[in-house]
Protein backbone atom coordinates (compact mmCIF):
# COMPACT_ATOMS: atom_id res chain seq x y z
CA UNK A 1 0.00 0.00 0.00
CA UNK A 2 1.42 3.50 -0.89
CA UNK A 3 0.04 7.19 0.10
CA UNK A 4 0.64 9.62 -1.97
CA UNK A 5 -0.10 13.11 -1.92
CA UNK A 6 -0.93 16.07 -4.35
CA UNK A 7 -1.51 19.14 -5.07
CA UNK A 8 -4.43 20.29 -7.62
CA UNK A 9 -4.95 23.74 -8.26
CA UNK A 10 -8.08 23.63 -9.98
CA UNK A 11 -10.15 22.32 -6.77
CA UNK A 12 -12.49 25.32 -5.82
CA UNK A 13 -15.02 23.92 -4.40
CA UNK A 14 -16.96 21.29 -2.76
CA UNK A 15 -18.26 19.96 -6.52
CA UNK A 16 -14.46 19.63 -7.15
CA UNK A 17 -13.71 17.82 -3.79
CA UNK A 18 -16.77 15.35 -4.47
CA UNK A 19 -15.72 14.87 -8.25
CA UNK A 20 -12.73 14.10 -7.38
CA UNK A 21 -13.14 11.81 -4.83
CA UNK A 22 -15.63 9.96 -6.29
CA UNK A 23 -13.75 9.18 -9.65
CA UNK A 24 -10.66 8.01 -7.76
CA UNK A 25 -12.11 5.87 -6.05
CA UNK A 26 -13.91 4.07 -8.64
CA UNK A 27 -10.23 3.71 -10.01
CA UNK A 28 -9.28 -0.06 -9.67
CA UNK A 29 -6.52 -0.70 -6.48
CA UNK A 30 -7.51 2.82 -5.04
CA UNK A 31 -7.95 2.26 -1.47
CA UNK A 32 -9.07 6.37 -0.09
CA UNK A 33 -9.05 9.32 -1.67
CA UNK A 34 -9.24 12.85 0.28
CA UNK A 35 -9.22 16.18 -1.27
CA UNK A 36 -9.42 19.55 0.56
CA UNK A 37 -10.43 22.86 -0.70
CA UNK A 38 -8.30 24.86 1.24
CA UNK A 39 -4.82 23.45 0.68
CA UNK A 40 -6.11 21.93 -2.69
CA UNK A 41 -4.11 18.96 -1.85
CA UNK A 42 -5.38 15.01 -3.00
CA UNK A 43 -4.32 12.07 -0.55
CA UNK A 44 -4.68 9.10 -2.10
CA UNK A 45 -3.94 5.35 -0.71
CA UNK A 46 -3.60 2.76 -3.28
CA UNK A 47 -2.25 -0.49 -4.21
CA UNK A 48 -1.93 -2.51 -7.67
CA UNK A 49 -3.39 -2.54 -10.69
CA UNK A 50 -3.53 1.49 -9.26
CA UNK A 51 0.22 3.49 -9.85
CA UNK A 52 0.71 6.84 -9.60
CA UNK A 53 0.54 7.20 -13.52
CA UNK A 54 -2.64 5.74 -13.80
CA UNK A 55 -3.90 8.25 -10.79
CA UNK A 56 -2.16 11.30 -12.64
CA UNK A 57 -3.45 10.18 -15.95
CA UNK A 58 -7.09 10.32 -14.63
CA UNK A 59 -6.79 13.78 -12.45
CA UNK A 60 -5.94 14.77 -15.89
CA UNK A 61 -8.58 13.57 -17.46
CA UNK A 62 -11.48 14.93 -15.71
CA UNK A 63 -9.63 18.24 -15.50
CA UNK A 64 -8.35 18.64 -11.95
CA UNK A 65 -4.64 17.84 -13.33
CA UNK A 66 -1.29 17.58 -10.33
CA UNK A 67 0.79 20.79 -9.95
CA UNK A 68 4.17 20.19 -11.94
CU1 LIG B 1 -15.58 23.14 -7.78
Amino acid sequence: MKTVKYVVPNISCGHCVHTIQTEVADLAGVQSVKAEIDSKAVEIVFDAPATEETIKQLLKEINYPVAA
